[in-house]
C-alpha cells in the first residue's frame, strides 16, 4: 500500500503526484496543513524530521524528498519507465532535479511567500505564527520565511528567486534548442515531472509569461507537458477555485516589481554547451 502524506497546493507534493499519476498507482492520502503547523507535530517528525511534506509510505517505510521518492516510484513500478535507459541521459535528468533541489523549491517558495502565504500568515493569531516560525527548525529556513513575511517582494532572497528562475528558463531553451521535444533522453521523463509544478506555480500566480513569453521552444514544451492527463490529475483538479483566485490575485500584485528585478539580471547555463 502507498501512502502519500501530502499537503494540496504543495509544488513537492504535486511533483510527486505527478510521478504517481503517470505510473497509474492508487494512494491513500494523508492531509498535513501546513498552515496549521501539522508538519511540526512530533508524530509527523517521525516520518520527516525536516517537517516538510512530501513523505510516501510505502510498505510501512517512509520515503522522504520529492525527488528521491519520485526515483524510488520509477525503480519499484518500473512501467512506464519514468528515467531515461541510457546512463549518461539519467545524469542530464538529475541535473534537472538537482536544479529543483538547489534552487527553485527554495525559489518558488520566496515568491509564493512574498505574494500570498505572507497574507495568510498576516490573518493568523500572533501566537500561532510565532510558533510556526519557531518550529522551523532549520535557522536558514526561518530566515528566509520570516525575509519575505516581513518585506514580501523586496526580500533579498525574492531577487536569488528570480535569478534561479532565470537560469532554469534560460537552460530549458537552451537545451531544447539542442535536443527537440524532451528535456533528457527521447521521452517525458522526471526531469519534466522535476519541473512542472514550479512552473504551473508561477503560471498560476500570473508570472510564468515575464520568463516564457519570448520562448516559443519552452512554450511548445510546456504545452506538451501540461497535455499530459497527469498534470490535470496531479496539479490543476485538486485546486480549489478559492486557491486559484488566490494565486492570481497575489501573483498579480507583484507582478511589476519581478519584471523590473529580473531585467536587472545575466544568466548563466546550468549544463556544459559543448
Ligand atoms: N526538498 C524537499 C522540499 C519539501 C518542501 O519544502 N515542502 C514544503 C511544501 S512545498 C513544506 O513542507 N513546507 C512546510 C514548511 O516550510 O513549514 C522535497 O522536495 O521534498
Amino acid at each position: 500500500m502507498l501512502i502519500l502524506y501530502e499537503f494540496g497546493n504543495s509544488v513537492a507534493c504535486q511533483k510527486v503526484r505527478l510521478a504517481l499519476c503517470e505510473k497509474g498507482l492508487k494512494w491513500e492520502s494523508r492531509p498535513v496543513d501546513l498552515f496549521r503547523s501539522e508538519q511540526y507535530e512530533p508524530e509527523y517528525l517521525k516520518l520527516n524530521p525536516q517537517g516538510l511534506v512530501p513523505v510516501l509510505v510505502h510498505e510501512g517505510r517512509p520515503i522522504v524528498e520529492s525527488t528521491l521518492i519520485n526515483e524510488y516510484i520509477d525503480e519499484v513500478f518500473p512501467v512506464p519507465r519514468l528515467m531515461p535507459a541510457d546512463v549518461y541521459e539519467r545524469v542530464r535528468m538529475r541535473l534537472w532535479s538537482k536544479t529543483v533541489d538547489e534552487g527553485l523549491q527554495e525559489g518558488v517558495s520566496e515568491i509564493s511567500f512574498s505574494a500570498m502565504f505572507r497574507d495568510r500568515l498576516k490573518g493568523m493569531p500572533e501566537k500561532l505564527r510565532g510558533a510556526r516560525f519557531r518550529n522551523i527548525g532549520d535557522p536558514r529556513r526561518r530566515d528566509r520565511c520570516v525575509a519575505a513575511y516581513e518585506l514580501g517582494v523586496e526580500s533579498p532572497y525574492v531577487q536569488w528567486a528570480i535569478a534561479a528562475f532565470e537560469r532554469a528558463f534560460d537552460s530549458i531553451d537552451h537545451t531544447l534548442g539542442r535536443r527537440g521535444n524532451w528535456l533528457a533522453g527521447d521521452a517525458f521523463s522526471l526531469a519534466e515531472i522535476s519541473l512542472m509544478p514550479y512552473l504551473a506555480r508561477l503560471e498560476y500566480l500570473n508570472l510564468l509569461d515575464i520568463w516564457i513569453g519570448n520562448r516559443p521552444g519552452v512554450l511548445g514544451w510546456w504545452a506538451r507537458c501540461k497535455g499530459r492527463a497527469s498534470f490535470g490529475a496531479a496539479i490543476a483538479d485538486p485546486l480549489t477555485q478559492q486557491e486559484r483566485d488566490e494565486m492570481d490575485v497575489s501573483g498579480t500584485r507583484i507582478r511589476a516589481r519581478v519584471r523590473e528585478l529580473r531585467a536587472t539580471l545575466k544568466s548563466v547555463a546550468n549544463e556544459p554547451t559543448a
